[in-house]
């Protein structure tokens, strides 16, 4: 061990913070499990260490591949980083034992290979209770309908990180709509290029700015089907 190396354990809770946020962006996995670990141990909620340290890095890591410091083999390391983090968490965001409130089928769109993002919502989701089908990435429409076939969800949620492959969204549910499906199922958009305009737009019931409002916004519709179902 050099004198110079940093000890991740000895270091303060802030400091800890900021050394995985260069982790991450250097894309040292094994740190990054290593400081999920430790600030769990000193009591943070794992949403606390999603949120503050993996979430909040990822957004360095972004702002850098924008400006052209950072490029795709780069990022993927952090992106590999980042999945290590959230293995750790899941489980822990995973509720146990409790009845399931609702099912959702949630996949990126066609086009598209981002998925942290659409992950950290799986996760979420589970943690309040859902019961999560994940597609996975760059799904065609035939993967939407194989799916609300095959698992019956009461949402289908969608993600897209890329401005050429948002558009994509409308694809899906224009397909939704001819088949007759539509109405049966709450769909939710997200991802960094979409905002509530381009939700309505798409016909989407909701565009949702991060996991926390997409778990909110589930709840909300969930609660209004339940309150249709026992009216009529
Ligand atoms: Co990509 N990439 N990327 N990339 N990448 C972006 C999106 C970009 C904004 C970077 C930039 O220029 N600043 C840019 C898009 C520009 C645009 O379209 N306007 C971009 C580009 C250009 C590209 C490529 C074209 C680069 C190239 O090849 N030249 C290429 C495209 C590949 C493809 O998809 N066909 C590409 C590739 C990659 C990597 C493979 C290297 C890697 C992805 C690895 C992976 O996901 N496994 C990558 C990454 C990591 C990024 C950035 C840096 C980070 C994305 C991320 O994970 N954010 C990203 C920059 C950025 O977004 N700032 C960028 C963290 C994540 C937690 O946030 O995904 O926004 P986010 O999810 C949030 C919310 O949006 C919301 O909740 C989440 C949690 O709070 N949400 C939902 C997301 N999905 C939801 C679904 C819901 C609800 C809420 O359903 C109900």
């Amino acid at each position: 061990m050099s004198d110079d190396e940093i000890i991740l354990s000895e270091l303060p809770d802030d400091e800890l913070v900021l050394q995985m946020m260069d982790d991450l962006y250097d894309g040292l996995k094994d740190e990054i499990v290593e400081g999920v670990n430790i600030l769990l141990e000193r009591g943070w909620t794992p949403y606390a260490v999603l949120t503050d340290a993996l979430v909040e890095g990822m957004r360095i890591v972004g702002e850098d591949f924008r400006d052209g410091i950072l490029f795709v083999p780069e990022v993927l390391l952090s992106a590999n980083a980042m999945k290590a983090g959230m293995n750790v968490l899941r489980p822990l965001l995973a509720e146990t034992g409790a009845p399931k409130v609702g099912k959702m089928v949630i996949g990126t769109v066609k086009g598209d290979i981002h998925d942290i993002g659409k992950n950290l919502v799986g996760m979420m989701m589970e943690g309040a209770g859902f019961e999560v089908i994940d597609l996975g990435i760059n799904n065609p429409v035939e993967n939407y309908l194989a799916a609300i076939e095959e698992h019956k969800p009461d949402i289908i949620g969608m993600s897209a990180l890329l401005t050429t492959t948002m558009p994509y969204m409308k694809v899906v549910i224009d397909t939704l709509v001819e088949k007759g499906l539509r109405d049966e199922h709450i769909v939710l958009v997200g991802g960094a290029p979409l905002n509530e305009e381009f939700g309505k737009a798409v016909g989407a019931d909701a565009y949702c700015r991060d996991a926390a409002v997409a778990v909110e916004t589930a709840k909300e519709f969930m609660k209004r089907k339940h309150n249709q179902a026992a009216r009529s």
